[in-house]
């Protein structure tokens, strides 16, 4: 799908933040030309979460959407585009549900920045809910990886077996509205990471106002002792949390995106401060650009370790909502 000689820019989640990714385009040489922002040699590879938050979603899905039909650019599914798919699709008859995802007031105040915006332009939404499905859930593109959230081999290779080119399908939708389906599996670890349940039934209220009872971990730390080692999200454990130590069925529950492996970019997890590579071989470039934070790009050439010297990126000036 992609030729490895190429260069390449990739792009975390842009949740909406549309003058703020013309401001990003610009600054790594893409010029708007005939309608479609290009640039002379590069490509532009997006993360997923194009959706939802932020001021201007439409008009970033424009952008996106035209470039990657003009060939500048290739876009991956975020859990948001996926979580709007659900809430458009019918559940299966007898899954006593209406939607695969349900219409409820959490999931609504999620999709409602999206919905509101798109109110006036019923078709518009329609055309995007289509254009979806053609978002990959992974590229492989053998020197490097992209998923949204977290690479999992051991079910990208039953996908891929299923969907050679990452792209999943209406069923595969409506399959994952069943808990503990091979597609809800996918989907949750694919797009929205690896997680743990908190101990003593705890709940934590994060700084997005919502209250979860799982903390995310991290899917790459070799020999992990406590719940603060595997912590990977802005909001804190608390202390005697962070403290506890990892039982044995726990340690061997966590994933291990090895050292040696390809290069792997993701997005989702709402990072702060200065953008840098976690490991020589794993990025992510979500710097929470909706709250006003960072819109990241990594510019990728030939390299086989990540160049902390290589992220660009464009501080969102608040608010964006009245530039
Ligand atoms: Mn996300």
């Amino acid at each position: 799908m992609l030729d490895p000689a190429r260069s390449y820019d990739l792009i975390g989640d842009v949740h909406g933040c549309a003058h703020t990714l013309e401001h990003l385009l610009d600054t790594l040489g893409y010029r708007f030309q005939a309608g479609v922002w290009r640039h002379p040699e590069r490509i532009a590879l997006f993360l997923g979460d194009i959706i939802d938050r932020g001021p201007r979603i439409r008009e970033a899905l424009h952008i996106v959407h035209d470039m990657v039909e003009a060939g500048q650019a290739h876009c991956i599914m975020g859990n948001h585009e996926f979580n709007a798919l659900g809430w458009s699709t019918p559940a299966l008859p007898g899954s006593h549900k209406q939607f695969v995802r349900e219409h409820t007031p959490r999931h609504a105040r999620l999709l409602e920045e999206t919905l509101s915006q798109f109110d006036q332009h019923p078709q518009d939404w329609h055309d995007f809910l289509a254009w979806f499905y053609t978002m990959p859930l992974f590229i492989d593109a053998g020197r490097f990886r992209m998923v949204h959230a977290c690479w999992d081999a051991g079910l990208i290779e039953p996908l891929r077996a299923q969907y050679s080119d990452g792209c999943i399908d209406e069923h595969f939708v409506q399959a994952s509205a069943e808990p503990g389906s091979f597609a809800s599996n996918v989907f949750d670890r694919l797009l929205r990471g690896t997680d743990m349940r908190l101990p003593h039934g705890l709940t934590l209220t994060g700084g997005d106002g919502l209250t979860r009872a799982f903390f995310r971990t991290k899917f790459w730390e070799d020999d992990p002792q406590t719940y603060g080692d595997v912590v990977f999200q802005p909001d804190a454990l608390p202390d005697l949390v962070a403290k506890t130590p990892l039982s044995p069925l726990e340690k061997n529950a966590l994933l291990r995106y090895g050292i040696d492996e390809p290069l792997l970019f993701v997005g989702h997890y709402w990072r702060s401060g200065n953008p840098a590579p976690i490991r020589p071989n794993l990025a992510c470039l979500d710097y929470s650009a909706v709250l006003y934070g960072k819109l990241v790009a990594y510019r990728l050439d030939q390299e086989t370790c990540i160049d902390p010297r290589k992220f660009v990126w464009v501080d969102v000036e608040r608010p964006e909502a009245v530039q």
